[in-house]
């Protein structure tokens, strides 16, 4: 059985993961409103990813016999300044969610709680992913810095990304 207070901020974190989509889904909607298919369809599969995240902390939950309680979402942002400020604003948020799990990671610890404490092990692994793939975008970007070639074969590269699967097959 799940404790109260891993329970209560693993319902948060099923938020936050769920926002991290809604969040990307807003970026690939404004890459879209600029031509950026490209740009759009790397957001669009880190999204996808990210509702796979939520699905884990919410089987997680369930699995242990615990409740689960969505959150209220708020509105994301709709417009950046430019492709480079939505990928940096895109790390800061990774670089959020990374403090998140690892508060989380901590309080597992804390609890004694060695079923979630291995089930975040992945989660802390995924976040240095998480933040090494949206800064290599970012060095990309400040590379290519004005130039509008550039720009197009950043987003014809980037438009290759597909998302990974949903959950493992033994998670499903
Ligand atoms: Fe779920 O890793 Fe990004 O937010």
């Amino acid at each position: 059985m799940i404790g109260q207070r891993i329970q209560d901020v693993m319902n948060e974190q099923i938020k936050h993961e769920t926002f991290s989509a809604y969040l990307y889904f807003s970026m690939a909607a404004f890459f879209h409103s600029k031509s950026l298919d490209g740009m759009a369809q790397w957001m669009k599969a880190q999204a996808q990813e990210e509702f796979a995240h939520a699905l884990r902390f919410f089987n997680h939950i369930n699995d242990r016999g615990g409740r689960i309680e969505l959150q209220a979402l708020e509105k994301p942002q709709t417009v950046w300044e430019s492709p480079l400020a939505a990928f940096k604003a895109a790390l800061q948020h990774e670089e959020f969610i990374t403090s998140k799990i690892n508060d989380l990671a901590k309080m597992a610890d804390e609890e004694n709680d060695r079923a979630a404490a291995i089930m975040l092990q992945w989660f802390v692994t995924e976040q240095v992913e998480e933040e090494a793939n949206v800064s290599t975008v970012i060095d990309m970007l400040e590379l290519i810095g004005d130039s509008g070639h550039g720009l197009l074969m950043a987003d014809r590269e980037l438009g290759t990304r597909v998302a990974g699967p949903i959950l493992p097959p033994q998670e499903v």
